[in-house]
Parts: structure tokens; C-alpha cells; sequence
């Protein structure tokens, strides 16, 4: 039985890898934070697996990384663990740097330490921010990197140090370096999901408006659980190597809501430019998306669009057989819709509870 080690197993890949893994009769261990909430709910439907196992471990810390790598001799690791948000690394840019920057040095180190250069594979989560202020249309592993945010720069470091790694060690060790991929279980404050969220609360009058930043930013989105696949292939191939997964497909943040809206049942139109855009509601004359600068960023990165072709041709992924932008955005709106009902129905749950107890039909 391989055992793999999966680093931000709480994470949204880290949750659908640890998954994958589990199905191909793998051993999983994922690391862990300690935190004052308990919030683990992407894996919670995992734990008590006879094979999914979790460790403390930070990857600021290397006798964290040195303990769990030695503890777990694993076959393969998937260094998926990073402050992973391109905004909020312009608040804390040395902490930034620190985990995904510094931590993948960590990790290639406790590998080399432990005794494992020579047997186990290593995965690291590089990605499409490389490329940032983009210095060709569309983007493929022979394409300039142009980081442009604190984020970008640190991951810039994580990739040349795989890189130099392999070269100067021998070590089989790979970047994959993927670009937006979303889901269902996505963190809340990106703005696919901050987009699908909104759109199901103010189809379903629990939220007035959307204040999003730059609407015009250029994505190439894909899925999360179709991308995990391309990790795993990544360090199943006879050297190692480093791949662009993409779907080859761009869209504006603009299309995305309207999109979004339309599934949760309101046809948008936007309308005016710049801070003063809106999107408004056909039915009802309503404003429901405005423009904020706060979403604006100090730098952004405007114009992704990956180049899949070595992954189709290397790995044999095809994006054009997976999940289709349009799918991705109906099932993120789909689960939000269902989420909303849920909450909405808990929420008038306690209303009635707590009329029944003032009026004392229930004691
Ligand atoms: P995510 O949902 O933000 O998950 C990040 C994971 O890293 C969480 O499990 C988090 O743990 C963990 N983590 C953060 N800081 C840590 C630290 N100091 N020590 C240990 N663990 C730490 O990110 P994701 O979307 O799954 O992305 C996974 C990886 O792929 C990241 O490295 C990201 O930068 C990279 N990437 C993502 C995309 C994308 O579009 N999703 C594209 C390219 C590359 P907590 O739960 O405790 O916070
Ligand atoms: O922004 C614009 C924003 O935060 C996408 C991470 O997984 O993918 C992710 O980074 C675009 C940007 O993702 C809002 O300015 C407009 O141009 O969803 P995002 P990201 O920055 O692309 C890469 C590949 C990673 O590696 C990262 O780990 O959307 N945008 N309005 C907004 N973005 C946010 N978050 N919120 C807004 O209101």
C-alpha cells in the first residue's frame, strides 16, 4: 500500500486529493493547524477512515515538517499547504513568504533528511499567479514568468527550488503549475464562489447586493476535483517534469456573474463603466452587483489563460472531457442555493421555537 502525505489536507484540493487518494487504495496522512475553532468540515466526512490519518504539522515550522515526514516515510508528498490568497498576501507578505516560499524548501529538505531523496515524489502546488503581469496570450511552460503580487513572488521561489532540487539532487520532484480551479468547497472571499454565494442569498432575499472589484480580470477556471487527477498523474510519469493544467478556456469575472445569477434564477445587466458599473436585475430595475475599490488590488493580474497541450498530450488529460465552465458554475450556484435553503430553514426553525417557548407551548 503507497502512502502519500498530503500538506493542507483541510484545504479545498487538499480535501478532493485526499479523496482520490483513498479510492486508488492509497494510505493517507494530511497535516493539520491547530486552531481555536475546530474547522475541518471539507474532511470531516473522511475522519475514522482506517486509512486517512492526520498530524500536526506547519510549514513554518520544520521540526513540525522533520517529525510528521520521518513519522510517515511517505512514497509521495503533495505539498498543497500555502496562504493561498492573492489579496491578502499584500497584508501580510512576509508570512506570505514564509509558508510558500521558505515551507517548500522545508519540506524539500525534510525529505533529504530523512533519507528519502531517493524514494519518495514530491508534488508541489505552483500556479498560473507565476505568469501575472502575463508576457504572452495564452500561457504554456515555455511562457516568461512576470510575478505580480507578494503571493506570486514567494510561490516564484517555491518553483525554482523544486526545480533545483531535482537538478541538484536527483529528486523527483515536480511542479504543477495549474491555474483557477474552483468548486463547490472553495474558500469564501475568492471570487467565484464570494460571486455564487451572493447570488443564491439575493435570490433568496437574505442578501441586498454583490460589491465585487475588478470585473474585467480574465480567467481560465476549471474544477477542482477534475485537477486533483493531473496531481496525481504528475508524479506518476517515468521522470519527473513540470505541467501547465488549465482548460484552455478564458472568462471575464463579468460573464461569471452573469452566469451565476441567471442559475439562481435573475437575469442580469450590467451597465455604465468603470467604479460606476452595476449590475442591475431585467426583472425588477434592481441594482444587485456593484463595484467596490477596496476589491481593487495593488497589482492584479488581468489576463489568464492557460496552454494544456503538453498535459493532453503527456499525461493524457483532456479538459475538453471534464467539467465545462458552464457546468462548474451551475453546480457551485446549485450547492450555495441548497446551502441558503438550509440555513434559512434552521434560522425559521428558531424563530418558531422561540415563539412557541414566549407563548408557552413549549417549555
Ligand atoms: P486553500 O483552500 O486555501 O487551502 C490551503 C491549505 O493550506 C489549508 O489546508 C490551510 O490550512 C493550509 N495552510 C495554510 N497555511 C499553512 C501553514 N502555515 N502550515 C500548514 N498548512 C497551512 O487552497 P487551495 O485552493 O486548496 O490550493 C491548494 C494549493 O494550490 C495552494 O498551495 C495554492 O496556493 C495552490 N494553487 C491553488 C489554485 C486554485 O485555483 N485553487 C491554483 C494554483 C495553485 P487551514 O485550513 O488550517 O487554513
Ligand atoms: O481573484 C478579481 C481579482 O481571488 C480572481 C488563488 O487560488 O487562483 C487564485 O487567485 C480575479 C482577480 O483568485 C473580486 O482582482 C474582482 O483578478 O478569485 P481570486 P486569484 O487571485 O486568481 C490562483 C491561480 C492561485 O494560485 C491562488 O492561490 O477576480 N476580483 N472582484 C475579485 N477577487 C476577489 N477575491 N474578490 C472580489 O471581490
Amino acid at each position: 500500500m503507497k502512502r502519500a502525505l498530503i500538506t493542507g489536507v483541510t484545504g479545498q484540493d487538499g480535501s478532493f486529493l485526499a479523496e482520490l487518494l483513498l479510492e486508488k487504495g492509497y494510505d493517507v496522512h494530511g497535516t493539520i493547524r491547530r486552531s481555536s475553532v475546530d474547522f475541518r468540515e471539507r474532511i470531516a466526512h473522511l475522519e475514522g477512515h482506517p486509512h486517512f490519518h492526520l498530524h500536526y504539522a506547519d510549514l513554518g515550522d520544520s521540526m513540525s515538517i522533520m517529525q510528521v515526514v520521518s513519522k510517515v516515510r511517505p512514497d509521495e508528498i503533495y505539498n498543497l499547504a500555502a496562504q493561498s490568497h492573492v489579496q491578502v498576501s499584500f497584508d501580510s507578505p512576509e508570512f506570505t513568504a514564509d509558508v510558500d516560499a521558505t515551507g517548500v524548501l522545508r519540506i524539500l529538505e525534510a525529505v533529504r533528511l530523512c533519507g528519502l531523496a531517493g524514494s519518495c515524489r514530491i508534488y508541489q502546488a505552483s500556479t498560473s499567479e507565476l505568469y501575472g503581469k502575463v508576457e504572452e496570450v495564452p500561457q504554456n511552460e515555455r511562457t516568461p514568468f512576470h510575478p505580480y503580487s507578494p503571493y506570486a513572488v514567494a510561490k516564484l521561489y517555491g518553483f525554482w527550488i523544486v526545480k533545483e532540487y531535482r537538478e541538484a539532487y536527483g529528486m523527483y520532484c515536480c511542479s504543477g503549475i495549474l491555474f483557477n480551479h474552483e468548486s463547490e468547497r472553495r474558500g469564501e472571499t475568492f471570487v467565484t464562489r464570494k460571486i455564487t454565494l451572493a447570488a443564491a442569498r439575493i435570490a433568496q432575499g437574505k442578501q441586498e447586493k454583490l460589491y465585487l472589484g475588478n470585473l474585467s480580470s480574465l480567467r481560465d477556471w476549471g474544477y477542482a476535483k477534475d485537477y486533483v487527477e493531473c496531481m496525481w498523474l504528475i508524479l506518476q510519469q517515468p521522470e519527473p517534469d513540470d505541467y501547465v493544467i488549465a482548460t484552455g478556456e478564458q472568462h471575464s469575472v463579468r460573464e461569471f456573474c452573469l452566469l451565476a445569477f441567471r442559475r439562481a434564477g435573475i437575469e442580469l445587466e450590467f451597465v455604465g463603466e468603470g467604479e460606476n458599473e452595476k449590475g442591475i436585475d431585467k426583472a425588477t430595475g434592481r441594482v444587485v452587483v456593484e463595484v467596490s475599490p477596496d476589491f481593487y488590488r495593488p497589482t492584479d493580474v488581468v489576463n489568464l489563460w492557460g496552454d494544456p497541450t503538453k498535459a493532453k498530450k503527456e499525461l493524457g488529460w483532456d479538459p475538453t472531457k471534464k467539467t465545462s465552465f458552464e457546468e462548474l458554475v451551475n453546480l457551485m450556484v446549485d450547492a450555495d442555493m441548497a446551502k441558503v435553503a438550509v440555513e434559512r430553514a434552521g434560522e425559521q426553525v428558531k424563530l418558531n421555537l422561540e415563539e412557541y417557548l414566549e407563548k408557552g407551548i413549549v417549555k
